[in-house]
């Protein structure tokens, strides 16, 4: 058995929704690293300057487009420019991602609209404009990113926690959908991870002593640590891979051992 070919990209072309920075920029510079080319989206015209930049420092050849994941017509014509691009989506990650802490007697419905739209149905819209041409290629991976919250509720992230468990779902309805047509779709849960999303949980008090919700992650966290992107690119690999063929339907968590810990005793 021919290991590296096993994990290896080569051939492929990923799709990484909101691939910008933060966990999508690391995910796309891990599938690069085994040999895909590498697609991204997301909504700012800086943001998307920005990575290019950042992507070509690491001599990755990344194509950028401003496409909004809520939008099916933007979404339709970013899945025809990248066809015309680079030959069609063979791997899908579903990324782009929003929060809102608020709690939920003051969240008004627009905003619970909001992130709901952007982290279900727009992986559902993206996933739906991929999978025609993963069925004629005979094959397709979908990964979407899933999060603590599609298992566990804290106090003011109740549309998120609801986007993200629907989102577990949505992944085993499409691995249940066209599991039979080689399709893979798996989600990768991470756990608190440090990116531009989660600073605010992180941010120095005046006093300069850690803010008390990262000293609470961190007694949670077996790892003892926050996560860094970088922790996903192994298992974002792995499930983009052949590696993965048989791997249908699944949440892998990538948090430290946060969901298998009661928690350090006070
Ligand atoms: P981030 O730093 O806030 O980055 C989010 C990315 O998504 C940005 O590139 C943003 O760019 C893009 N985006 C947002 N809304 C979009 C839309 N409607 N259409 C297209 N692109 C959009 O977030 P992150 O921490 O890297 O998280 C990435 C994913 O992992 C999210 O789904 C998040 O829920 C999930 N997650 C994060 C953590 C964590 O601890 N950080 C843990 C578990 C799961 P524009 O604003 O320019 O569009
Ligand atoms: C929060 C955090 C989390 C992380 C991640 C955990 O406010 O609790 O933002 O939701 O982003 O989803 O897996």
């Amino acid at each position: 058995m021919d290991m590296q070919k096993m994990f290896s990209l080569e051939g492929k072309t990923a799709l990484v929704t909101g691939g910008a920075y933060g966990i999508g920029f690391a995910i796309a510079e891990a599938l690069a690293g085994a040999g895909a080319k590498i697609a991204f989206n997301c909504r700012s015209q800086s943001n998307l300057d920005n990575a290019l930049a950042d992507y070509s420092a690491k001599g990755i050849d990344a194509r950028g487009y401003i496409a909004d994941v809520t939008s099916e017509e933007q979404v339709t014509e970013l899945i025809g420019k990248i066809e015309a691009d680079l030959g069609g989506v063979d791997i899908l990650v579903n990324n782009a991602g929003i929060i809102k802490r608020i709690p939920m007697t003051e969240m008004s419905a627009e905003d619970f609209r909001q992130v709901v739209d952007i982290d279900l149905i727009g992986p559902f819209i993206c996933a739906k404009a991929v999978i025609p041409g993963m069925l004629k290629k005979g094959h397709g991976k979908i990964i979407n990113i899933c999060s603590m919250m599609s298992e566990l509720g804290r106090e003011t992230v109740s549309a998120y926690a609801a986007a993200k468990g629907g989102l577990k779902m949505l992944t085993r309805n499409i691995c249940s959908e066209y599991g039979e047509a080689n399709i893979q779709c798996n989600g990768i849960g991470p756990g608190y991870i440090a990116t531009p999303q989660t600073a605010p949980l992180r941010e120095r008090q005046a006093d300069g002593s850690r803010h008390p919700f990262d000293q609470f992650i961190v007694s949670k966290t077996p790892a003892g640590r926050w996560g860094d992107p970088e922790d996903l690119m192994g298992p974002a690999v792995f499930l983009a891979s052949d590696a993965s063929n048989f791997v249908n339907g699944h949440i892998l968590y990538v948090d430290g051992g946060i969901l298998a810990y009661i928690g350090k005793q006070p």
